[in-house]
């Protein structure tokens, strides 16, 4: 049996379960694959929502309230932005900004992703290793009632109101899934893979897409657990409730784990679902 827990997760509602688990797990037991479908380049700046995310959470830097973002920002940009008339829409607070100023800029200089992010953690003295599913861009576009969205535009600009029809991954069939995460799901110190209570279809499906990634998961040699992010009908954070229900299923624990069927050995949903 090994001893390293391999956490595939989203944003706000997967850092969440990954601060739990750091909390239990030393820094070396623990890995985190973040999904990078959000990303996108705003105003020439490459940012990674979910991977600051899980930084600034497992870095206790976040802003726990807001989910996203940093504790005690200031807001001078974006004040700046408006008053030029730049797109307001996306907030990108003054200390945040570091971090996606140096990520372009050591992008541009020819780092990977994951060494940006590897950097980035050392900085931050987070302990744990975070890994980006892929130094390869992939990108969420969502058909809906309004026309096909790209994942920002759909989630923060227009706050995850038109209706969605469907969904997929640019450029996901061409990605090199992160080869530390391979490795991993080789290795036989893996004791455990969990998926975390993000949303199935946005921030966990990107992930899965990934060439080779599910039957490394079907192969790997420890268990594969998903912590359902429906409770009662509702999701704990974000849109995929609503998308069940737009998307013709039930919003339920029970179409979750029929989403992770095949993959999944196990799963946690809430006392309020033990009926199901
Ligand atoms: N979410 C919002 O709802 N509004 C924002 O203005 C916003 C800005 C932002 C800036 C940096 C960052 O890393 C994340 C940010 N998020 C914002 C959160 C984020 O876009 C979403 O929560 C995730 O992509 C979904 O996982």
């Amino acid at each position: 049996m090994g001893n390293k827990v391999l956490a595939l997760s989203g944003g706000v509602g997967g850092a969440k379960l990954v601060l739990g688990l750091s909390r239990v797990l030393e820094p070396r037991e623990l890995v985190i694959c973040a999904n990078t479908a959000d990303d996108f380049t705003h105003l020439g700046l490459r940012v990674c929502p979910d991977l600051d995310t899980i930084m600034y959470t497992l870095a206790g830097i976040n802003n726990q309230k807001q989910g996203w973002g940093l504790e005690g920002e200031s807001w001078h940009f974006m004040r700046s932005l408006q008053r030029l008339g730049g797109p307001d829409w996306f907030k990108l607070g003054d200390r945040d900004l570091a971090t996606h100023i140096l990520r372009t800029n050591n992008l541009a200089q020819g780092l990977s992703l994951s060494e940006v992010t590897r950097n980035l953690c050392r900085s931050l003295d987070i302990g744990q290793c975070v890994l980006p599913m892929s130094d390869d861009p992939v990108g969420t576009l969502l058909d809906t009632e309004e026309g096909t969205l790209s994942f920002q535009d759909y989630f923060v600009r227009r706050r995850c109101r038109p209706a969605v029809q469907g969904y997929r991954f640019a450029g996901v069939e061409s990605a090199v899934p992160q080869p530390q995460l391979m490795a991993l799901l080789r290795a036989t110190d893996l004791a455990g893979v969990v998926i975390c209570p993000s949303n199935p279809f946005l921030s966990v499906e990107p992930i899965l897409a990934l060439p080779g990634m599910e039957l490394a998961l079907q192969h790997c040699s420890a268990p594969v657990i998903a912590v359902s992010p429906i409770v009662g009908g509702k999701a704990l954070k974000g849109p995929a409730a609503k998308m069940m229900r737009e998307l013709r299923q039930p919003s339920s624990a029970l179409q979750v784990a029929r989403f992770y069927r095949g993959l999944a050995d196990g799963m946690v949903i809430d006392p309020a679902d033990a009926s199901e």
